[in-house]
């Protein structure tokens, strides 16, 4: 990895949003590709975060300050990541589950499915069953539901039943994913697809529609 690489690795790390966006604008300038950034310097801090978060050495500020520099870089790469003037392959709903805040991978698989051509209705956070099954009747062929806790996983399973209940469940492809899903997990509470991150979420939507 470069030393530039690195830098904007280590200040996500350490949440310095304001030294992260030139240094991403400046690799971008030096031509680094967008997905390189986010692979090897952002989602790598990212898993960084997490072990220190686990180690007990980082407590939920200095996690939230990470992200929000995360956040800030992801609005630098966007732009970059996302294929101007594709004509959309379908809808998509996305959003993460209820009770659960987490939205950078969320935000991550939507930006990447937009890049493919698909139309993207991020509904946001904290998103309950029926605002997904509004998202369907509104001409969503695809819900996808992103959860980060265990605690949360099984509201999926909750808005596959509601989806049932509503009498719509034939007519969605329903994915699911995030860091504590498995394809055990999707195929026991009977959802279409499972895709571990954002370009196997782009791969697994396309299946799924036959595109
Ligand atoms: Co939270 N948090 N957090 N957190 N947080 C985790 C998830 C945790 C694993 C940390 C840890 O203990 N090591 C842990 C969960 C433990 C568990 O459930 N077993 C945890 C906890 C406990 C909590 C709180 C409960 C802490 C507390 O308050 N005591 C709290 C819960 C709040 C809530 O949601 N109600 C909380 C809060 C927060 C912050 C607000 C501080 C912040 C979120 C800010 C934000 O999102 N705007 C935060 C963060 C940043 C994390 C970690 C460090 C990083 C998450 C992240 O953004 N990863 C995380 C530790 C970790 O994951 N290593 C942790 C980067 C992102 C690119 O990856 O989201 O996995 P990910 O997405 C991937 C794939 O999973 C996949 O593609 C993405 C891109 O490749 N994917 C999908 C995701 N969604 C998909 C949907 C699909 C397909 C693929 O649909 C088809």
């Amino acid at each position: 990895m470069s030393n530039l690489m690195q830098e904007i690795r280590q200040a996500v790390i350490e949440g310095q949003a304001k030294t992260v966006v030139p240094k991403v604008e400046q690799a971008l300038a030096d031509g680094v590709a967008p997905d390189v950034i986010l692979n090897e310097s952002l989602i790598s801090a990212m898993a960084e975060v997490g072990q220190l978060f686990e180690d007990s050495e980082f407590f939920v500020p200095e996690m939230l300050i990470a992200a929000r520099a995360m956040s800030s870089a992801l609005e630098i790469l966007k732009p970059r990541l996302v294929e101007q003037g594709v004509e959309p392959i379908g809808k998509i709903a996305i959003g993460t589950v209820k009770g659960d805040l987490h939205d950078i991978g969320k935000s991550l698989v939507a930006m990447m499915l937009e890049g493919a051509g698909f139309e993207i209705v991020d509904l946001g956070v904290d998103v309950p069953a029926e605002k997904f099954i509004e998202a369907a009747q509104n001409g969503a062929k695809v819900v996808a539901m992103s959860a980060l806790l265990t605690t949360t996983m099984p509201n999926m399973k909750k808005t596959i039943e509601a989806f049932r209940e509503a009498g719509l469940r034939d007519q969605t492809v329903i994915m699911v994913g995030g860091a504590p899903v498995t394809q055990t997990y999707a195929d026991e509470i009977g959802a279409d697809g499972y895709s571990p991150d954002a370009s196997a979420a782009v791969r697994k939507a396309k299946e799924l529609l036959g595109v």
